[in-house]
């Protein structure tokens, strides 16, 4: 079909001009599929959809939609990918503040001024707002640093072709994922739903059904693909993070090509990195006490939602004996299949 003249709303989603039919096909094509997918129960919204394997909202199915559509990435860009609640928060400042280090300096960063989400935004949840104010790709200096929750078996070939861009995922402990998760979505639940306890939370994470799950699947999914290519994906733990937070920020600037020089280091500028981006001077800036993130034009999120405890284990304090056990055991089970050795702790 022949492309349409640039009108204002339909340039710059992309970084190139849209053809207004495009996104229309994209609406009809999630209005038609919508109805036929299976549902579940949802956490956020009243249900979530089953699509190819994995669950969405249904605003998250057109997200999906959208970045297959609409989308087209550069060899320099680096993705943060993630399930949700697993620390994509905590890397994004780590990684923004590694690859701008010589930008900008540590007494005026832009990370004591702006939540780690507006330095480092979401792909997948701005593109279907056809704003070009949410998100102006083409603006974005180079490397641009976007995010995604999407599995990796779902994302455009464009993207996973090898050699197109990089990728730096976080894993965490599914049980600390879960509390989490719980914790975040019952204040973002809408007051007209009924509050979801952590019971039914527990029932429809270990069955899968929670935005972008199953949780292991989408692990896996990123897991395996670091193995077959080390060069495209670095395949990070949050745990790991916790207790060696300087060794994971130097392996960043390597794996993303901003390794970090001897004269660097001595100066401590690892150092500076760590403590800029840590737990604690995080969530005591004032941006992060008292500001609301417009996610999208329906989803705002207090920024002191993102900084609750930040600690490795603090699901003991909420699951009992026998929800552990079920959760380490479809762990086990999932993570320890054949060749597949995957240490989850
Ligand atoms: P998101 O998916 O909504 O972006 P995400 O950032 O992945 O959330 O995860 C939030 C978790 O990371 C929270 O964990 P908790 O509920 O167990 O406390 C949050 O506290 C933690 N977190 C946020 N920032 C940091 C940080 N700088 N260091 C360590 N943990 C952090």
């Amino acid at each position: 079909m022949a492309a349409l003249p640039p009108s204002p709303q339909s340039e710059n989603i992309s970084g190139e001009q849209n053809d207004s039919d495009l996104i229309q096909k994209t609406d009809e094509s999630h209005r038609e599929t919508l109805p036929n997918l299976p549902t579940g129960k949802g956490w956020m919204t009243e249900h979530l959809v089953q699509y190819q394997g994995f669950w969405f909202s249904p605003n998250g199915l057109k997200n999906l939609m959208w970045l297959h559509d609409h989308f087209n990435p550069r060899p320099t860009d680096i993705f943060l990918a993630s399930f949700p609640k697993t620390g994509t928060t905590w890397l994004k400042a780590l990684v923004f503040a590694t690859v701008n280090r010589t930008r900008h300096s540590f007494s005026d960063h832009p990370l004591l001024t702006n939540n780690p989400h507006v330095c480092f935004p979401f792909l997948d949840a701005y593109l279907h707002e056809k704003d070009p104010s949410f998100l102006d790709l083409d603006g974005s200096p180079t490397p641009r640093l976007l995010s995604t929750h999407v599995p990796y078996a779902l994302l455009p070939d464009s993207m996973t072709a090898n050699g197109s861009c990089r990728f730096v995922y976080i894993y965490r402990d599914p049980k600390d994922v879960l509390v989490s998760k719980w914790h975040f979505l019952s204040k973002l639940r809408p007051q007209e739903l009924p509050p979801l306890s952590l019971e039914e939370a527990f029932e429809l994470f270990c069955r899968g059904i929670s935005h972008n799950g199953p949780f292991w699947d989408h692990a896996l999914g990123y897991w395996k693909t670091s193995l077959e290519l080390p060069e495209k994906i670095l395949f990070l733990k949050y745990e790991d993070l916790k207790e060696e937070p300087f060794a994971a920020v130097k392996r960043i600037g390597e794996f993303l090509g901003f390794p970090f020089s001897l004269e660097e280091e001595r100066e401590g500028v690892v150092e500076d990195i760590v403590k800029l981006c840590s737990f604690e001077n995080l969530r005591n800036l004032e941006v992060n006490r008292t500001i609301v993130h417009k996610f999208t034009t329906d989803i705002l999120v207090d920024n002191r939602h993102f900084f609750r405890k930040g600690i490795v284990g603090d699901s003991k304090n909420y699951l009992t004996a026998e929800m552990i056990k079920r959760l380490d055991e479809i762990t086990s089970h999932k993570f320890f299949g054949p060749g597949l050795l995957f240490h989850n702790s």
